[in-house]
């Protein structure tokens, strides 16, 4: 049962990057295998390692465990990060659903072409700013706690300070109208295996570069257009 998980993915964000933040905040170390060839996929298809064919996969608890939605409800109950009932946790999915969402506008985005970036990025932006951080904001502002659920860290807080750090990436002045989510981000920011993580040098994968996008399409080529991120 013990050891270390292993994550089997790219050497960059995609779907894997939620379950490393949600592992470096619950104080968890992990190795990585990246995926660099399409042997190395090969293999773990031929391995019957990936139920769906698909990364991520972690092997965890003596599992190996794909979908990562599944990865992240099995990780946030184990340390416990999911709310201490059925409707907090109800509470915790919702959160994190909605900010799945937004992330997942800009997923794709290294795959574009610059004509459809520019118009994903405008989405995005949008989006963000007007969808979803009024929705956190007014959370955060009506119960006037430092978490969103429960008065206590979750899943739901890393995910959110996941997703205000990739649209601040894009559109540095999104959080200028959402004073609870300023003071959200500084306070998440600072919890230590959160800092830890945003230090330089930590597992925590930087914006999708070319190099990035290289890879998937080779890993994937045979199959796949490039069903992928
Ligand atoms: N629902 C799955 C989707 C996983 C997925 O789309 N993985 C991509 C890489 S990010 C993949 O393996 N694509 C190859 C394929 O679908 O055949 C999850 O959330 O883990």
């Amino acid at each position: 049962m013990g050891g270390k998980p292993k994550l089997y993915y790219f050497d960059g964000r995609g779907k894997m990057e939620p379950i490393r933040w949600l592992l470096a905040a619950a104080g968890v170390e992990f190795d990585e295998e990246f995926l660099e060839t399409r042997e190395q996929y090969e293999k773990l298809l031929q391995d019957g390692d990936l139920l769906f064919q698909q990364v991520p996969m972690v092997e965890i608890d003596g599992m190996k465990m794909v979908q990562s939605r599944a990865i992240l409800r099995y990780i946030a109950a184990k340390y416990n990060l999911y709310g201490k009932d059925l409707k907090e946790q109800a509470l915790i999915d919702m959160y994190v659903e909605g900010t799945t969402d937004l992330m997942g506008l800009i997923l794709m985005y290294p795959f574009l072409s610059s004509e459809d970036k520019k118009k994903q990025l405008a989405t995005f932006v949008e989006k963000a700013t007007k969808r979803y951080f009024p929705v956190y904001e007014k959370v955060l502002k009506d119960h006037g706690q430092d978490f969103l659920v429960g008065n206590q860290f979750s899943w739901a807080d890393i995910h959110l300070l996941e997703a205000i750090l990739m649209v601040e990436e894009k559109a540095c002045d999104t959080l200028s109208e959402f004073p609870h989510l300023q003071a959200f981000k500084a306070k998440i920011s600072n919890i230590p295996t959160i800092k830890k993580f945003l230090e330089p040098g930590s597992q925590r994968k930087p914006v999708p570069d070319d190099r990035y996008v290289e890879t998937v399409r080779r890993v994937f080529q045979a199959y796949h257009d490039v069903k992928a991120t």
